[in-house]
């Protein structure tokens, strides 16, 4: 019995000191080896949710936008930066690029396409010459007017990140989130409050040759400019008017050298956090994953970040008294009567308009619709 207990209790003994050194050496090895799965496949896994920048190879990304220090899409880009390098143990640095470092948006689409950088804050009104689909962003009264769905839409619509993500792609441009910078207002010396108002007067647009259509419906003409020649434009009377977003037209200072801002809700301000396609597609998988995680993240960031500068544009237009301008808005039954002149243009851009699939301006109508419930 004696012997029978030694040798089941050194039985245990050794199970016992077996099971530990299992445990201490295989189970270590086994976190250890977790570890590095998570952080290859998701870009986490420190035990404070900070990487290690062992686990990223150094490198650096440049990060251009059509904005300056202050404004939303630089600021995306700067906390877009600031993300990534927390994420990467700093590994990975992105320098955030104001307008003007690389040229005008064209010619930064352009770069960003032949890999010159390689992340960009893009807006399609830029590209709608070679990205025909990208000129949906330019019809009027075609997302809605709550800029909460706008953003829902453009988040979750199939439409726009697979159907038209893939027609970017054929351009060497992948765009792998669309935002609102927050609904586009009118600004002229005429006072915009009906279609007829518009007629006579040359309006400023972006590249896209569907914002013809748009103000044609209105009776105006379109003279396209890069924002940066805009003020003296409109100081001059060589341009009678012009959309942005309310941050925009404070920050740029539009409202100075015109007398009134319409706030028609007749558009979302669509930008896209752009990569160039071959670059993003070669990043290792765990970079890839952190980009992917940041960009996510982000839509809300941005959204708020929006929200807070148009807050503060209409603010800051109305407190300048050295530069009065009259702020309209539209109700609904002078909406109504743009909505009116614009939809004839919805079916001319779904109909007419060459090179564009309208399997995807009929799913995205549809995603729209869902979301209003209408
Ligand atoms: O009107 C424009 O062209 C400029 N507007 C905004 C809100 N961002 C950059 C863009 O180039």
């Amino acid at each position: 019995m004696i012997i029978f207990n030694k040798k089941f209790f050194l039985l245990m003994i050794s199970i016992l000191t077996l099971s530990f050194l299992l445990v201490a050496c295989g189970g270590d090895s086994e976190d250890e080896g977790t570890e590095e799965e998570q952080t290859e496949e998701t870009g986490e896994g420190e035990a404070d949710g900070e990487e290690a920048a062992g686990d990223f190879e150094e490198q650096s990304w440049q990060f251009v936008t059509e904005e300056t220090q202050g404004e939303v899409q630089y600021e995306y880009a700067a906390e877009f930066a600031n993300r990534i390098s927390d994420k990467t143990g700093g590994a990975i640095t992105v320098e955030p690029l104001e307008y003007g470092a690389l040229g005008s948006e064209v010619d930064q689409a352009q770069l960003l396409q032949q890999g010159g950088v390689q992340l960009a804050v893009m807006s399609p009104g830029f590209t709608g010459g070679q990205v025909q689909d990208g000129q949906i962003f330019s019809l009027h009264y075609f997302f809605p007017a709550d800029e909460e769905k706008v953003q829902e839409v453009l988040t979750n619509s199939e439409a726009l990140n697979q159907d038209l993500r893939a027609k970017y792609e054929e351009h060497n441009i992948s765009p792998l989130a669309y935002w609102t910078e927050g609904s586009t207002a009118w600004s002229s010396n005429a006072g915009i409050e009906s279609p007829s108002d518009w007629e006579g007067l040359n309006v400023r647009v972006q590249e896209s040759p569907l914002m013809r259509e748009s103000y044609d419906a209105y009776g105006a003409t379109v003279q396209s400019l890069s924002w940066s020649e805009l003020y003296t434009a409109l100081d001059r009377e060589t341009v009678d008017a012009q959309e942005n977003p309310l941050f925009f037209i404070e920050s740029a200072s539009f409202h100075e050298v015109q007398d009134t801002v319409t706030i028609s809700h007749h558009n979302n301000y669509v930008a896209m956090t752009t990569a160039n396609t071959d670059w993003y597609n070669g990043l290792d998988d765990n970079v890839k994953a952190v980009v992917d995680e940041v960009i996510t993240e982000m839509q809300d960031w941005v959204f708020d970040e929006q929200q807070s500068q148009n807050e503060a544009g209409l603010e800051a237009i109305k407190a300048d008294t050295d530069n009065q301008t009259e702020i309209i808005e539209l109700t609904d039954d002078q909406i109504a009567t743009f909505k009116e002149k614009a939809e004839p243009v919805h079916e001319y851009y779904r109909d007419e308009v060459e090179g564009i699939d309208p399997a995807i301006f009929d799913k995205l109508k549809e995603e729209i619709e869902e979301v209003t419930g209408e």
